[in-house]
């Protein structure tokens, strides 16, 4: 999510038309809420802008346990799609290496698993600054950016599923 590449913060509200029967989820980390809850305000104000009704929004005590809640979600809720919204900041011991490590592996082994879209809304900084800066500082709100994507994901699996664009003579 580096805001240098590719900042969906800018999005242009029209292009996320025909969302509103998507039933999204929200699993959001307890640790470091004031940075949490920024994610996860930014995100619900996307999708309320693109007129989703049906939002499943769930704590989790921490980042390491938003993979499982986002199976969960997909699985036995039936999101179309899932944002993980956590915050992880480097402390003084290697906990914050296997925190991510698993966190972002076991959020993308749980979309893949689940043949649905989880997105990746976790910041891994090495400080609250860094946090601060990028869900709703100076690099923009990475939850908006994560609820963008999450309705644009959502959207291509339902084209992709669609038979009817598969093309002539399939
Ligand atoms: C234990 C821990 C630590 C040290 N730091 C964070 C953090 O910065 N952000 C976060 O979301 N969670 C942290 N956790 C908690 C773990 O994610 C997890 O909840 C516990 O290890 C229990 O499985």
């Amino acid at each position: 999510m580096a805001t240098a590449g590719h900042d969906l913060s800018a999005y242009d509200a029209e292009s996320l038309k025909g969302c509103t029967s998507f039933r999204i989820g929200l699993a959001i980390a307890e640790w470091n809420p004031e940075i949490t809850h920024a994610l996860r305000d930014g995100a619900l104000a996307v999708l309320e802008k693109a007129g989703v009704e049906d939002v499943r929004v769930h704590d989790v005590p921490g980042s390491f346990e938003l993979p499982l809640a986002s199976q969960w979600l997909l699985r036995h809720a039936g999101c179309d799609a899932v944002i993980a919204i956590g915050s992880v900041i480097r402390g003084e011991t290697a906990h914050f290496d296997f925190v991510c490590q698993a966190t972002s592996q076991g959020i993308l082994n749980a979309g893949m698993a689940a043949d649905k879209p989880v997105i990746f809304c976790v910041l891994t900084d090495d400080n609250i600054g860094q946090s601060r800066a990028r869900s709703g500082g100076i690099h923009g709100n990475k939850g908006v950016e994560a609820a963008v994507a999450a309705l644009q994901m959502a959207r291509l699996r339902q084209k992709i599923m669609d038979k009817s664009n598969w093309g002539i003579g399939l």
